[in-house]
C-alpha cells in the first residue's frame, strides 16, 4: 500500500513535474572510465572529457536522494559483446577515432563489457540490488530489457542523469517517451562534450509543452518543500521488506551456525531492547548478551515455515515467523520488531513462544 503523500512535485520547465517515487526509477546512463576519464573512447574521438567529470558529484547527490527514497535506480553502460557480434559494422567504423570500438587502449578494449573502460566511475559505483544494463545502442531501450523490468516493477516516471546529453541520454528520453513514461532530465547531472548541444537538448525536450519531457536541476528535486503532503510515509515499500527479509534471513542463519557475536550485533545494545524468550525475560542490551554466551545451539535443521513481514516507513518494520526443528512437535513462534539506525538495521523487541 502507498500512501498519496509519497507525491513530490517539482519547480521544473515547462511546467511542474509530479511524481510518486514509489513508481519511479533514476536512470544514470553510461557514466563509465571510457567516456570520463583520459584514455578512454571518449578522449579518442578527439574529445575534451573535463566537461563530463565535472557532473560526477551532482550525479552521486542525485543518487544518494534516489537511494534515500528507496526510489528504483537503473546504471546504464554502453558496452559491447567481446566478440562485438552486437555491434554494426557501421558504428565501428564511423567517424575517424584514434581508437575504435574493440581496440585495445589504456583502459583495455574500448566500449567492450568487463574491460576497465567500461566500468561506472568509482565515485558513481551500483550499490547492492541497484539494477545494471550493459546497453548495444546509444538508447537503453535498443537491445535490452529495461521497458519489461521497469514495467514489472510497476514505473511509470523517470529521472535522467549522465551522458552524452544530446547522443545516449536524449535518445533513451525519447525511446521511454515512446513508450508512455514520463520523463525529467536533470539539468545539472548531465553533460555532453559541446555545452552547446547540452543546452539544444534542455530546450529541445521541454519545447512544445514539454514534447519529450521535463528539465530541473537538482536542487528542484531534492528541495523538502516538494513533499505533497504533511506526513509521508510508505507501508509496505517493497525495497524496505526486501532489506528486512535481507536482515531476517541472515539472523537465521547467524543462529544455526551460532554464531553468537553476529547474533549479538543484530540486537541494539541498550536498556530498552527486550527480548522475551521461551523460557527467559531478558530486559536491555547486556542480558540479552550474556544470555546469548549461555544458550544451546538451535537444532541445525530448523526451518522458516512462515513469515509475514510489514514496514512502516523507510525506518521502522516487523517480521512474524514461525518455524520447527526435528528435536520438537511443538511450532515456534517469533516475532522481531526493527528498526533502522545510522550503522543499520536492529532488533529492539523480540519474543519467541512455542505452541502444540
Ligand atoms: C556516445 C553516449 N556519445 N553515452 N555515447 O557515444 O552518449
Amino acid at each position: 500500500m502507498t500512501l498519496p503523500s509519497a507525491l513530490r512535485k517539482v519547480d521544473a520547465q515547462p511546467f511542474e513535474f509530479t511524481f510518486d517515487y514509489t513508481h519511479t526509477a533514476l536512470i544514470v546512463i553510461d557514466m563509465q572510465r571510457d567516456f570520463i576519464e583520459a584514455g578512454g573512447f571518449g578522449e579518442s574521438l578527439g574529445n575534451d572529457v573535463s566537461t563530463l567529470a565535472a557532473i560526477v558529484p551532482v550525479v552521486a547527490g542525485l543518487l544518494a536522494f534516489a537511494r534515500q527514497e528507496h526510489m528504483l535506480v537503473v546504471h546504464t553502460r554502453e558496452a559491447h559483446l567481446p566478440d562485438l557480434s552486437d555491434c554494426p559494422l557501421s558504428k565501428i567504423s564511423r567517424g575517424n577515432p584514434s581508437l575504435r570500438i574493440g581496440d585495445a587502449g589504456p583502459m583495455g578494449r574500448v566500449l567492450v563489457r568487463g574491460q576497465p573502460g567500461s566500468e561506472i566511475v568509482s565515485a558513481l559505483q551500483p550499490a547492492p540490488g541497484e539494477i545494471v544494463i550493459d546497453k548495444p545502442g546509444k538508447g537503453a531501450f535498443h537491445g535490452t530489457d529495461l521497458h519489461a523490468l521497469l514495467q514489472q516493477r510497476g514505473i511509470s516516471h523517470l529521472l535522467f542523469a549522465g551522458v552524452t546529453t544530446e547522443v545516449c541520454v536524449q535518445t533513451t528520453m525519447r525511446e521511454a517517451n515512446d513508450r508512455g513514461y514520463d520523463c525529467l532530465l536533470v539539468e545539472d547531472a548531465t553533460a555532453s562534450y559541446f555545452p552547446a548541444f547540452k543546452q539544444a537538448t534542455l530546450e529541445m525536450v521541454r519545447a512544445q509543452g514539454g514534447i519529450v519531457g521535463w528539465t530541473a536541476p537538482l536542487s528542484a528535486i531534492i528541495d523538502p518543500a516538494n513533499h505533497i503532503g504533511t506526513a509521508p510515509m510508505l507501508i509496505n515499500h517493497p525495497p524496505v521488506i526486501a532489506e528486512l527479509n535481507a536482515e531476517f534471513d541472515a539472523y537465521e542463519a547467524a543462529l544455526i551456525r551460532h554464531d553468537v557475536a553476529a547474533l549479538d550485533r543484530f540486537f541494539r545494545y541498550d536498556d530498552a531492547t527486550v527480548r522475551y524468550g521461551v523460557a527467559e525475560n531478558l530486559y536491555g542490551g547486556e542480558a540479552i548478551r550474556q544470555y546469548r554466551m549461555r544458550c544451546a545451539p538451535v537444532h541445525p535443521q530448523r526451518k522458516i515455515v512462515l513469515r509475514v513481514t510489514s514496514s512502516y516507513g523507510n525506518d521502522f518494520g516487523a517480521i512474524s515467523a514461525e518455524f520447527n526443528a526435528p528435536d520438537t512437535d511443538q511450532i515456534g513462534r517469533q516475532t522481531q520488531t526493527w528498526v533502522r539506525f545510522p550503522d543499520g538495521w536492529r532488533i529492539v523487541a523480540a519474543h519467541v513462544s512455542l505452541i502444540d
